[in-house]
């Protein structure tokens, strides 16, 4: 059976899972944190998730876990068919990724070890976190999803890469980025309707004190 390596407390992990279950992909969770030996034995990034497929081959890389998901189980597609339409959603999981998780990341010690940041970097979180903005509102429809009618790896993406953004923005920018996109809340409280994402949303819940444990052995 397919391997998820990873802890739930983990946007990009949840990312994968998400897609995983969507997808209806039977799979077991291996919960591994970062900079163990295990996890690096099946991603030398030792980043997580990572995932060891049912040939028994290991990947690392969200966006290249759901590709091969996509490649390797098409049933239940989130691509699109249309080139043009696949490559929207695409960029649109791009945006979530670069604009929105990567930059207000930088604010997460802030918020999990209290740890001061300086307002340059403040400045230039905000900086990037207005390119994903203006990308969002220019290109996502939520019309209901991101990219039109049906659900797709753009919705997947952008409900967990919100998760960081949501968490730092209002206490250390004074900015709520989901206030300022029209759609984008209505958007959220629909992605969060659904049975997938209160099993992951619950798993989530349940890892925070172990994920703050872990945060806390690293520190010591
Ligand atoms: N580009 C990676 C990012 C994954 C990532 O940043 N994962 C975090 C957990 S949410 C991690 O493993 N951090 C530990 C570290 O940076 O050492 C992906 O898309 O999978």
């Amino acid at each position: 059976m397919l391997t998820l390596h990873g802890f739930a407390y983990s946007n990009y992990h949840n990312i994968v899972k998400h897609a995983l279950m969507h997808k209806g992909i039977p799979f077991e969770e291996h919960i591994v944190y970062p900079g163990t030996p295990e996890l690096l034995a099946v991603n030398p990034a030792g980043k997580v998730p990572a995932m060891t497929t049912e040939d028994g081959l290991s990947l690392a890389e969200s966006s290249v876990l759901v590709d091969y998901l996509e490649d390797a189980y098409p049933a239940t597609p989130l691509y699109p068919a249309d080139p043009g339409a696949r490559a929207r959603v695409r960029q649109l999981m791009k945006v979530a990724e670069l604009y929105l998780d990567l930059p207000s990341r930088r604010l997460l010690p802030a918020v999990l070890a209290n740890v001061a940041v300086d307002q340059a970097v403040k400045d230039e979180v905000r900086m990037t976190l207005e390119r994903g903005v203006r990308s969002l509102k220019e290109l996502a429809s939520f019309s209901p999803y991101a990219a039109g009618a049906d659900i797709s790896l753009a919705d997947i993406y952008l409900r967990y890469a919100l998760a960081i953004p949501k968490m730092v923005g209002p206490g250390q920018l004074g900015w709520d980025i989901v206030a300022e996109v029209d759609g984008l809340a209505d958007w959220d409280a629909m992605m969060a309707d659904s049975e997938i994402a209160r099993k992951v949303d619950a798993d989530m819940r349940e890892n925070t004190a172990d994920f703050m444990a872990y945060i806390a052995s690293r520190r010591s």
